[in-house]
């Protein structure tokens, strides 16, 4: 009997519960006893069948990534799953919580496999730059068909108990005590006697329209954006229909072992720890403050988002504007954006119904009273922000935290000008506010510790991935975008094009340039932000000033020919840049994707390392999951910080200093810690 597997009998079946908090990782102190107890299980004469269950909160959430990279200890996943299929008495998987990965793979071992109402079932490998290396890609398809195995196994994403039985690929659910009904549904089974069909030799494959997987597989590998783990994936299921049950199986060995050992896995990997990582705060359970309704300020577009993140995590939200036709207005638009979820099929008309009934407006701001948290998201101006706070200061009840959406303004100026300046932090949303993961927040010089853990978990509540920062100009995200922002301005002076730059970030892995992005997001912010600081863009303002604002205005960097999102190259704005650059003496010439990508990912990094320095960052890891969560760096590359390691932080201080040299520019300047990384091989400062 170990710790991590116990065995008890009811009757005639017996339990093996396996316990390895928190998620019931498959480690290797749980493969190694379960191996044990299965075999003997197997042999026992008196055992009419077993049941496999778990404790805690959820079944088996997969194989356990802490051990990959290292070598594999003996037994594997695989071998484990190969005797349950040597079992002749009825195995029954008994599925609470999650089953994902290698959880649902040592399921697929099982007979039969039952679910509590709640469960979920998914093969996420994908999201780890893998592939189910236990066998997933060959089982699965067995039971629920190639196609649907297909889509469950690229896209990584689960499903629930009631769809995962209409796909056949759960036996039964139960409400209410699992373990129970699953010993009774054993029991049954047993009663009626076998033979019982191990899922190697199910017939889910007859009749698989080989045509339709292969359109499938093609369309999925467009969107795969140079990750190798999509490929793969989608390679294995074919070679499940292709090939004998043991050469498929093989065949997805050989894909695992290459996956598991690429940058771009480790990448991934990388960012599911730091994820993790990034909401862990110094100090020991912290008692956090009781939010049951959240007041937003504001309902634009900023607004209008925070408010449904809210309301679609639960939360009771007031929205307070300071008109009625405003508050009608943006009312509006949050009814318009679930109708079109529900037209999507995203979320039911119950939902939709269910979410707008927790949304209260109002233009008063007393009504904000009784909220335990108020987001302010209105005019980036220093002046208005005081006067909302001031506000704020004086109906907001004793303990309420008071948080700014601001992206760039001087937090504990903010702070400062209330009389509860320990309530006061940063909640920085990316826009679309519902859609983003992202959630910078902004601890100012005197936010309280309670404060700070409150919303850090709330955030994990409304499905955000939260990463606190310190008070600076742009915080994270922003400061080092403004760094490659420049440099992206002055590569279109030298020659270079729009689409010549946004195809070096696609080619990259981005899911647009920075051109496409800014006419996305509209140039009129950035516009308004560099007026607001005295700065300048030339090529950008002068958009701006014709009015191209973009995407919203049907003109900015490209053209968008009636309302259509497709950028089109305009000759204009090339003739534009050309002129801006001649009246700077700047002579244009051919510029390599290279030298683009140097030059404006190379400062990037750079200032990541100098807000590490000042402390503005906890961990270089936490800078990752901002601009992989807020800024669409490729997962497959970790983040800037975990990418300057891949790419060698020794050529890059090189290249770094090679354009320091010839343009004088201060972001070229390399950072004394980046320096260190290049002695050290790490970002931590002592390292
Ligand atoms: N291995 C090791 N540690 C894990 C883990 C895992 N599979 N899953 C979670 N943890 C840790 C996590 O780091 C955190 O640690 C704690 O558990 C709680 O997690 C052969 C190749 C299950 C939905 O991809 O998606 O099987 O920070 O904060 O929000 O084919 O965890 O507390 O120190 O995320 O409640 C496939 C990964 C693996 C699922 C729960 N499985 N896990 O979410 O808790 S590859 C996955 C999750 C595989 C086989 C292959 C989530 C969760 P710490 P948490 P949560």
């Amino acid at each position: 009997m170990s710790d991590f597997v116990k065995v008890s009998r009811d009757g005639d079946v017996a339990v093996v519960t396996i316990d390895n908090p928190p998620v019931n990782a498959l480690s290797f102190r749980v493969r190694e006893p379960l191996m044990q107890a299965l075999v003997e299980l197997r042999d026992d004469a008196s055992v009419a069948a077993i049941v496999i269950a778990c404790a805690g909160r959820t079944f088996v959430a997969g194989a356990d990534i802490t051990e990959f990279g290292k070598p594999m200890q003996q037994p594997e996943l695989r071998a484990i799953v190969a005797v349950l299929e040597t079992i002749a008495k009825p195995t029954v998987a008994a599925i609470h919580g999650t089953a994902l990965g290698g959880g649902l793979e040592l399921a697929l071992g099982c007979h039969f496999r039952v679910a509590d109402a709640g469960a979920k079932l998914g093969l996420p490998e994908v999201k780890l730059g893998l592939l189910p290396g236990g066998g997933g890609t060959v089982r699965l398809p067995r039971l629920v068909g190639a196609l649907k195995a297909l889509k469950m196994v690229v896209s990584g994403s689960p499903v629930g108990a009631t769809e995962a039985h209409e796909a056949g690929l759960v036996d039964a659910v139960f409400e209410g005590d699992l373990t129970t009904h699953a010993v009774n549904f054993a029991r049954e089974i047993a009663r009626k006697g076998g033979p019982f069909t191990p899922v190697r030799d199910r017939d889910g494959l007859k009749g698989t329209d080989l045509a339709a997987l292969d359109a499938e597989a093609a369309d999925l590998a467009r969107k795969a954006r140079g990750l190798e783990a999509p490929i793969a994936c989608a390679q294995a299921v074919r070679n499940a229909v292709m090939l004998p049950f043991d050469a498929a199986l093989a065949a997805e060995r050989a894909l695992f072992v290459k996956l598991v050992a690429s940058d771009q896995s480790r990448a991934q990997r990388h960012v599911f720890f730091a994820e993790r990582e990034a909401a862990k705060l110094p100090g020991k359970d912290i008692v956090k403050r009781r939010i049951a309704r959240v007041g937003v300020i504001g309902a634009g577009t900023m607004g209008g988002g925070i408010a449904m993140a809210f309301a679609n995590g639960g939360y009771p939200v007031t929205m307070l504007e300071t008109s009625h036709e405003a508050l009608q207005r943006g009312l509006a638009t949050i009814d318009k954006n679930y109708s079109v979820s529900v037209t999507r099929g995203s979320l039911t008309a119950d939902a939709k119904r269910e979410r707008l009934a927790l949304f209260k407006g109002s233009t008063d701001y007393a009504d904000l009273a009784d909220c335990d948290l108020i987001v302010e998201a209105v005019f980036e101006d220093m002046a208005v922000k005081k006067e909302v706070f001031g506000k704020l200061d004086a109906v907001a009840k004793p303990g309420a935290i008071l948080a700014t959406n601001t992206s760039y303004l001087d937090i504990n100026e903010i702070a400062a000008s209330t009389s509860r300046p320990q309530d006061v932090l940063g909640l920085h949303f990316f826009s679309p506010a519902n859609v983003m993961k992202l959630l910078e927040i902004v601890r100012a010089e005197v936010t309280a510790p309670d404060a700070l853990a409150t919303v850090v978990d709330l955030a994990r509540r409304i499905g955000k991935v939260a990463v606190v920062v310190g008070v600076c100009h742009g915080f994270v995200g922003n400061r080092m975008l403004a760094a490659r922002g420049a440099e992206s301005e002055a590569l279109l002076l030298e020659g270079a094009t729009p689409s010549q730059i946004d195809q070096a970030f696609t080619d990259f892995g981005w899911p647009m340039g920075p051109f496409q992005m800014g006419d996305l997001a509209g140039l009129d912010i950035g516009w308004r932000n560099r007026k607001a600081r005295g700065q300048t863009a030339v090529i950008a303002d002068t958009l701006c000033e014709q009015g191209r604002f973009g995407q919203k205005t049907g003109w900015g960097f490209y053209l968008y020919e009636n309302g259509s999102r497709t950028p089109a190259p305009d000759p204009e704005v090339e003739v534009l840049i050309r002129d801006k650059a001649a009246e700077r003496g700047i002579a244009p010439r051919a510029i390599s994707a290279e030298e683009i990508i140097e030059r404006t990912l190379y400062p990037l990094i750079n200032e990541g390392a100098k807000i590490l320095e000042e402390g503005i960052a906890a961990r270089a890891s936490d800078i990752d999951v901002v601009w992989v969560n807020g800024y669409g760096f490729p997962v497959g590359k970790g983040g800037p910080l975990f990418w300057a390691g891949l790419e060698g932080p020794a050529r890059i201080i090189e290249r770094l200093e090679y354009w320091h040299q010839r343009t004088s520019k201060d972001v070229f300047k390399p950072a004394p810690l980046l320096k260190r990384m290049a002695e050290t091989g790490s970002w931590e400062a002592g390292g």
